[in-house]
């Protein structure tokens, strides 16, 4: 898959996106993807690319000439541009995969107070926002959908983490896990688990989970569908 991403922050996606999966799906071919300046799709010598909002208000707006001409530029057939601002759709994990199935991303993050209606309406495909808090900028938010994007691209995970997610994900949370050693200062480890018995494992296990999603995430049990993640 290829990704762009259109920003006024290029040096907050250096070293996020240089790691553990992510580095080793981009050195893998399997994620293309490049950061761009914003910026640079400017003409004039202050590089100007947000100005005040008609009508008065709070806060700056990207103007839309520098987003229209990089839009423009770096978009082709097969394109979906979106747009990352609070007022999107929240992005969820049947969100991720429907992107992940796409061959080419244009992340475009916004910042300030906004962009420019026109630049929204004519340009975007899609608009997201990763929930209900209030951020600087939509970098870290472009980061966020490119880790979960990129970790359903065929071939990034191995088969043992991505066969873990189908199974495990399925509308309610994880219960307690335990490793070695089997007493850590007096803390021991639940019998049943050093038991050898599988299924009363499974059962106990499942027990855990539905109790944990209860008191910490209710309204993963209370919303109706059972399928994985929430779809
Ligand atoms: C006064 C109204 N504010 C909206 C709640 C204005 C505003 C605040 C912060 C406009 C932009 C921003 C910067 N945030 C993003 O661009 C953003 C974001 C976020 O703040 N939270 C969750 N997801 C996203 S995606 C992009």
């Amino acid at each position: 898959m290829r990704i762009d991403v259109l920003t006024l922050f290029p040096g907050m996606f250096v070293g996020p996106l240089d790691e553990s999966i992510i580095k080793r799906a981009r050195e893998s071919g399997r994620l293309d993807l490049e950061i761009h300046n914003l910026r640079d799709y400017t003409h004039d010598r202050h590089r100007t690319v947000d100005d005040r909002p008609f009508g008065g208000g709070p806060g700056m707006l990207l103007k839309p000439e520098p987003i229209f001409e990089a839009v423009e530029a770096l978009r082709r057939e097969g394109t979906r541009t979106v747009l990352l601002s609070p007022s999107g759709r929240v992005f969820t994990q049947p969100v991720a995969r429907e992107l992940a199935e796409l061959p080419h991303l244009l992340l475009v993050c916004g910042s300030y107070e906004g962009v420019d209606e026109r630049a929204r309406e004519v340009l975007m495909d899609d608009e997201v926002s990763i929930g209900d808090y209030v951020l600087t900028n939509g970098a870290l938010p472009a980061m966020v959908l490119i880790d979960a994007v990129t970790r359903l691209l065929p071939g990034v995970l191995g088969h043992e983490e991505s066969a873990a997610d189908e199974s495990f994900s399925a509308g309610v949370l994880e219960g307690p896990h335990y490793t070695r050693p089997a007493e850590f200062r007096g803390m021991k480890v639940p019998e049943v688990l050093l038991s050898g018995n599988h299924a009363e494992i499974a059962r106990w296990r499942a027990d855990q989970a539905r109790q944990r999603t209860v008191l910490r995430r209710p309204d993963l049990l209370r919303s109706g569908s059972s399928a994985p993640d929430g779809e």
